[in-house]
């Protein structure tokens, strides 16, 4: 099964027919128990599910446009070369849905700054599929959205919806089970801080990292128990409004995946000394009573978790966060 198989049973016999160019706006978001490690690298099927809250206003705006030039990607007003990465596996992914004669001309923008370490492949991913389905009128549902948009990467299955979304593990080998789901519930005063403490390329991309941890970490094979227990927990604490709970299983999650990380050969470390500074200073206000957690992905900035209460206190201690409302 390949990816093309996948979009034949999607689109079916769907028309090809396009309208002249089509956009879509999607959230990026952050998984509160983390997806890492995959169970199939041609479909992108994870070795467990996970759960994210995405971030409201912070995303990514795609303009898609038939063209009768060749292909044309612009990433926040800078136009790609053909051999740039992204705009390699953009185009591979487009090759999924057109005819070999059709160009495009693509526009896609951040609006959170790149600096911030935020999965812009989640956001994008899921709008450029959103788009394509205005462009092609596939009216495709948002089952079958989050389907496609996994293909192109696995975090932008989730980023198809709002709020809390879980993204389910799935079990069959074609992966038409492992798709995202928005949850009922909604938490209006939960905050998030997002500190940026460096803005490079990380060395390892999410994808090479997770197959080396997968294929060398002895401590991977505790990560399936890991996130049977972090996700029980998560949704009762979204059911029961319960910060704590949720603060701790969604920091204890971040440290176990990269626990993982560690432990693989060669080892890998996103964080630099100023994370490991930022975590300190959250078990500190913590010792000192203030509710306030943190997550992390597979880059070195953090996001801190709170409540709207402590906007004040939070601000104080971390200056130049952007701050993020999911339920605004
Ligand atoms: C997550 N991350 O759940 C985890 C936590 C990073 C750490 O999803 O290869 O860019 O495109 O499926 O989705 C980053 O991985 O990887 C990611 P691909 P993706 O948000």
């Amino acid at each position: 099964m390949n990816k093309k198989d996948i979009v034949r049973i999607i689109l079916g016999g769907k028309t090809i027919s396009a309208k002249p160019s089509a956009s879509a706006f999607a959230s990026s978001n952050i998984a509160l128990c983390k997806y890492w490690g995959k169970r199939d690298e041609e479909l992108n099927l994870p070795v467990t599910a996970s759960l994210s809250v995405s971030l409201g206003h912070l995303g990514t705006r795609t303009k898609i446009s038939i063209s009768n030039m060749a292909d044309r990607i612009t990433l926040d007003d800078c136009e790609l070369a053909d051999e740039d990465p992204f705009a390699r596996r953009l185009i591979s992914f487009l090759d999924l849905f057109r005819s070999p004669r059709e160009k495009y001309n693509i526009e896609t923008k951040n609006n959170f700054p790149t600096a911030a370490g935020l999965a812009s492949s989640a956001s994008g991913f899921a709008a450029l599929v959103i788009a394509l389905d205005d462009l092609y009128a596939w009216h495709l549902t948002k089952k079958e959205l989050s389907l496609l948009a996994r293909l192109g990467s696995g975090s932008a299955s989730r980023s198809i919806f709002n709020g809390f979304v879980e993204w389910q593990r799935g079990s069959r080998d074609d992966g038409m089970d492992s798709f995202a789901q928005v949850l009922a519930e909604q938490w209006p005063e939960l905050r998030l801080g997002v500190v940026t403490v460096a803005d490079e390329q990380k060395a390892v991309g999410s994808r090479a990292g997770m197959r080396r941890t997968t294929e060398t970490s002895e401590l991977y094979r505790s990560w399936p128990l890991q996130v049977e227990k972090d996700l029980r927990n998560i949704k009762e604490a979204i059911q029961n409004r319960d910060f704590e709970l949720l603060g701790k299983t969604a920091e204890s999650n971040a440290l176990a995946m990269h626990a993982t990380m560690l432990a693989a050969w060669p080892p890998l470390l996103y964080w630099k000394p100023e994370t490991v500074l930022v975590f300190q200073k959250v078990w500190k206000m913590r010792e000192a009573g203030v509710p306030v957690y943190f997550t992390i992905d597979a880059g070195p900035n953090v996001k801190i978790l709170f409540l709207e209460n402590q906007l004040n206190v939070v601000s104080k201690n971390f200056g130049s966060m952007e701050i993020v409302t999911p339920f605004s």
